[in-house]
């Protein structure tokens, strides 16, 4: 069991313990153009959360917009709202205006503080949203934010804050439907700390963390701000952070732990081998030691392309906004291809059939968590579908493998495509079709067909050198013969140049669905 406090305030655990050991001069967060010590970053962060306070009027318990492309900055804004006893509510950056006021409005946001770059949508929102009532920009020409800063001492006293108090409000990626927002007290911040990063990514204090997802994302909240400081080890913080750019800042930081998605690292591991076999220069990956994926689901191809590339096991977890981060993955001892893993140890999981009752392995069925964090949808009727009888059902479908006991992910629930009473997972055939040389992407669904029902859809992005035809496309069914069971082979089959994701590298297959 874990034991907290019943006052806590999360940021004192993550950031100011370190200054109050007496390393504050360590490194913390680095990015384009500043490079903090855990003194500076604390500084940086009491002295906007004295803005907030005194400028701007923030009391306990109001929420707080934040705005911007992942910066130090950025990073400094979540700590100071947190101090300052407020609510962060994190926003993609890709955001537009008709968004963000849902968001606004959801959450009931009073202040926002917001990257110049993107003041636009944001200032077009606010028409909308009465509630917003002070917006700060920083990063831009006029300083705002930091002229006001600058101005107010270093020391802050955190906001006496109970441990089961919200102080984050992440709204969920979704690839369908409204945006649902998932509260997380300071407990549930370090009980997310306190499992799956010791447990199964073991970081060091000199770790050196990058990566892409934004901090508006649990996944890149945690991975790339709160366990490093959880650790006491750095974090590098790029406003774009792409396959393409994303290698030469690992060897340009000297970075050790790598946080991206599934895609991500087939495309960076495709081009250092491409590199590689032309002979040519690729950055230089050697100081990574651990690599995390999560997102959507691992191929076994992807894993194998980057152990080629990098001689690295990946980490496979999987997470939601919901529970806040990971709960159950595999270390480089546990990995194995196919499979996610095991609950992280403080996690339970089970599979569930539609009653409810749990079911026996190697049966496929609803994945449902108990844990240390859990969902609690602000104002929202489908918190009584996410969570029954004290579990979490996260929308996966899922089995456990009878013979290792891991578990072993098929779709989501909604995607399982029964076609001629049969049922199929998607990512299954994906995992298969991405095992052939010429497939650089793709998505598999379930379309409607007269006869079957369904039929199994593959959208196929080819490699560069590999012509998109009836040719190549019959190969490629007769390639998922051979290596599932036959009667999973995509019956249709297209090309396409790209596939439509999210902001956070997953694959919109309800969009796939209406694409010839
Ligand atoms: C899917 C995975 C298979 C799965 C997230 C790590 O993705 C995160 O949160 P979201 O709320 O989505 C949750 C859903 O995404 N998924 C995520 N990881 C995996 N499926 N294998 C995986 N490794 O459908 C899940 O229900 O956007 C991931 C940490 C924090 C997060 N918020």
């Amino acid at each position: 069991e874990l034991q907290f406090p019943p006052r806590l305030n999360c940021a004192a655990r993550l950031l100011d313990r370190w200054v109050e050991e007496g390393k504050g001069q360590r490194l913390c967060v680095q990015g384009a153009t500043v490079r903090w010590t855990y003194a500076e970053f604390q500084a940086t962060a009491n002295r906007i959360a004295h803005v907030l306070v005194r400028q701007t009027g923030l009391v306990p318990g109001q929420r707080v917009l934040l705005r911007g492309a992942n910066t130090p900055w950025l990073a400094a804004c979540w700590f100071a709202v947190v101090k300052a006893g407020g609510i962060a509510v994190g926003s993609m950056p890709m955001l537009r205006a008709r968004e963000l006021a849902a968001i606004v409005d959801k959450a009931q946001i009073s202040h926002a503080l917001c990257d110049a770059r993107l003041a636009e949508e944001l200032a077009l929102a606010r028409a909308g949203c009465p509630t917003l009532q002070q917006v700060l920009h920083f990063g831009g020409e006029a300083q705002e934010l930091e002229a006001a800063a600058v101005c107010m001492p270093a020391q802050f006293e955190n906001i006496d804050t109970a441990a089961e108090d919200i102080c984050l409000m992440a709204f969920t990626s979704g690839t369908t439907g409204v945006p649902k927002g998932t509260m997380h007290s300071h407990r549930d911040v370090m009980a997310a700390c306190a499992c799956w990063p010791p447990h199964v990514l073991r970081p060091r204090s000199d770790d050196v963390f990058i990566g892409s997802p934004p901090l508006a994302f649990t996944f890149g909240l945690g991975g790339l701000l709160l366990f490093p400081l959880s650790v006491g080890a750095s974090t590098v913080l790029l406003e774009k952070a792409t396959p393409d750019t994303l290698p030469a800042a690992v060897q340009g930081y000297g970075a050790t732990v790598c946080f991206t998605a599934p895609t991500a690292y087939r495309a960076m591991a495709m081009a250092q081998i491409a590199a590689r076999e032309r002979g040519e220069a690729a950055p230089s990956l050697t100081t990574l030691r651990k690599c995390v994926s999560a997102g959507e689901a691992l191929p076994a191809a992807t894993r194998a392309l980057w152990q080629q590339a990098t001689n690295l096991t990946l980490i496979d977890g999987i997470g939601s906004t919901e529970l806040l981060h990971i709960f159950i993955s595999a270390d480089e001892a546990t990995a194995r291809p196919g499979a996610t893993g095991l609950p992280v140890p403080g996690y339970r999981a089970a599979i569930l059939d539609e009653q409810g009752r749990e079911l026996p392995p190697g049966q496929v069925g609803r994945l449902a968590i108990q844990g240390p964090t859990g969902c609690k949808y602000l104002d929202d009727p489908r918190q009584a579908t996410y969570v029954q009888n004290g579990w979490n059902l996260t929308g996966d479908a899922y089995l456990v493998d009878p013979v290792d006991g891991q578990f072993v992910y098929q779709a989501r629930t909604d995607d399982m495509i029964v076609s001629g009473g049969y049922n199929i997972a998607g990512p299954e055939v994906e995992a298969a079709l991405l095992l052939h040389p010429a497939v650089a992407e793709c998505g598999v669904v379930g379309v409607a067909d007269e006869a079957r029902g369904m039929v199994v859809k593959a959208f196929v992005v080819p490699k560069p050198g590999h012509e998109p035809g009836p040719a190549l496309a019959q190969a490629l069914q007769d390639f998922v013969k051979q290596t599932i069971a036959p009667y999973k082979y995509p019956r249709v089959l297209v090309f396409r140049s790209e596939l439509p994701r999210t902001e956070t590298g997953k694959l919109q297959r309800f969009k796939l669905k209406h694409l010839d």
